[in-house]
C-alpha cells in the first residue's frame, strides 16, 4: 500500500441549507414526501424492453446533468452551489433528483471531497485549489433512476491524487469490461481489485454497487473487491451500477456524526467513478452516456475507446 501524501487539511462539515423543493408537476419516487422507500426490490431482475428504453433516457439525462455541474467546478465555488445547479438541471430534464429525501438525505447531489469516500452533503465549504471532488448525480426520470458520477480535479492537483483519479477511472471501465451474460458478479471485483492493488491503492469494501431501475437500490450487490462467494450470474436485461471507491492509503471507512458522510479512517484521499450498465446478450451497454458517445463493450466489442472524461471550468463562481 502507498504512503499517502496529505496535501490538504481534513474536510470539516459546513452549513447545510434547507431542503430544496421540486415543482408539483415533476413525477417523483415514492420516498419523496416521507423519506421512506415503499416499493420493494423487483423479484425478476430482468427488465422489459420499454423499461430499458426509459433507463437509456434517464442515464443520458444523468450524464448531461453531471456535465452541467462540472462547468461550475472551480476554486471558490461551494458544493451548495453545485447542488443548486444539479437540482435545477434535473428539473429542466423533467426529472427528480433521486438523492433528495432518499432515506432522509437532505440534498440533490452527493459531493465527496478529498478523503470523503461517498455521500458527502453539499454545504457552505468553498472548493479549494488542489481538491479532488466526486459529484454523484442520480435522476428519477420516466419512472426509473440513472446513477452516474465522476471525480474532478479542482485547480492545480498533486501528482499522486491525479494518478488516483486516473486509476479509479480505469477500475470502472475494467470492471464494466468484465461483465458478460453467464458471467459472475465477482468477475467485476476481481478486475477492479487487480488494477487498484497493482497501482498500490486500496479498494473500499463498505460501499458497493447495486441493481437500479424503478427502485434506486436493489439486488444484485456488486462488490468492487474480489469476493469468492459473490456467485450471482448475469443475464441479459439486468441493470446495475459499478462505482468503485479507491483509496491512496487504507480503504477503511469512518462515518461522520451526520450519519451520511463516509471518510477514510486514515484521511488519505479517495476517488470514485460510476456508471449504470445493462447486460446484453453479447456485451454490456453503458446507460449513463449520451447517444454520441462511445460504447466500448456493446455488441461483443471490447475497445479502449472509453467515454471521454467530463471537463471542468476553472473560473466559475457562486453566481
Ligand atoms: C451512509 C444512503 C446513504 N445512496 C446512494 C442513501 O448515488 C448513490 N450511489 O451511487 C447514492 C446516493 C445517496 C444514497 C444519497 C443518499 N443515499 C442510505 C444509507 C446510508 C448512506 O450513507
Ligand atoms: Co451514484
Amino acid at each position: 500500500m502507498r504512503r499517502p501524501i496529505n496535501t490538504s487539511d481534513p474536510i470539516l462539515p459546513g452549513r447545510v441549507s434547507p431542503m430544496r423543493s421540486v415543482p408539483a408537476e415533476i413525477p417523483r419516487p415514492d420516498y419523496a414526501e416521507q423519506g421512506v422507500p415503499i416499493r420493494t426490490a423487483p423479484t425478476d431482475l430482468i427488465k422489459e424492453a420499454a423499461t430499458l428504453e426509459q433507463m437509456r433516457l434517464a442515464g443520458s439525462a444523468a450524464r448531461r446533468v453531471l456535465r452541467k455541474v462540472a462547468t461550475h467546478i472551480a476554486p471558490g465555488v461551494t458544493t451548495e452551489h453545485l447542488d443548486q445547479i444539479c437540482h435545477e438541471a434535473c428539473i429542466e430534464e423533467g426529472g427528480y433528483p433521486s438523492p433528495l429525501n432518499y432515506n432522509g438525505y437532505p440534498k440533490s447531489l452527493c459531493t465527496s471531497i478529498n478523503e470523503i469516500i461517498c455521500h458527502g452533503i453539499p454545504d457552505s465549504r468553498p472548493l479549494q485549489d488542489g481538491d479532488i471532488v466526486n459529484c454523484d448525480v442520480t435522476i428519477f426520470l420516466g419512472g426509473v433512476h440513472g446513477d452516474h458520477s465522476e471525480t474532478f480535479a479542482v485547480g492545480d492537483v498533486d501528482e499522486q491524487s491525479l494518478e488516483l483519479v486516473e486509476v479509479t477511472r480505469e477500475c470502472l471501465y475494467l470492471g464494466i469490461a468484465a461483465v458478460r451474460s453467464g458471467g459472475r458478479v465477482n468477475d467485476i471485483g476481481r478486475a477492479i481489485q487487480d488494477r487498484a492493488e497493482s497501482a498500490g491503492f486500496g479498494v473500499v469494501r463498505e460501499f458497493i454497487g447495486h441493481g437500479v431501475g424503478e427502485v434506486f437500490h436493489h439486488l444484485p450487490n456488486i462488490p468492487h473487491y474480489y469476493e469468492p462467494s459473490a456467485q450471482f450470474e448475469f443475464r441479459p436485461g439486468m441493470t446495475f451500477t459499478i462505482e468503485p471507491m479507491i483509496t491512496i492509503g487504507s480503504p477503511s471507512a469512518n462515518l461522520w456524526d451526520d450519519g451520511w458522510t463516509a471518510a477514510t479512517k486514515d484521511l488519505s484521499r479517495t476517488a470514485q467513478f460510476e456508471h449504470t450498465v445493462l447486460v446484453e446478450e453479447d456485451g454490456v451497454e453503458i446507460l449513463t452516456v449520451e447517444e454520441h458517445e462511445s460504447q466500448p463493450f456493446a455488441q461483443g466489442g471490447s475497445s479502449n475507446d472509453w467515454p471521454q472524461t467530463i471537463s471542468v471550468s476553472q473560473t466559475a463562481t457562486n453566481d
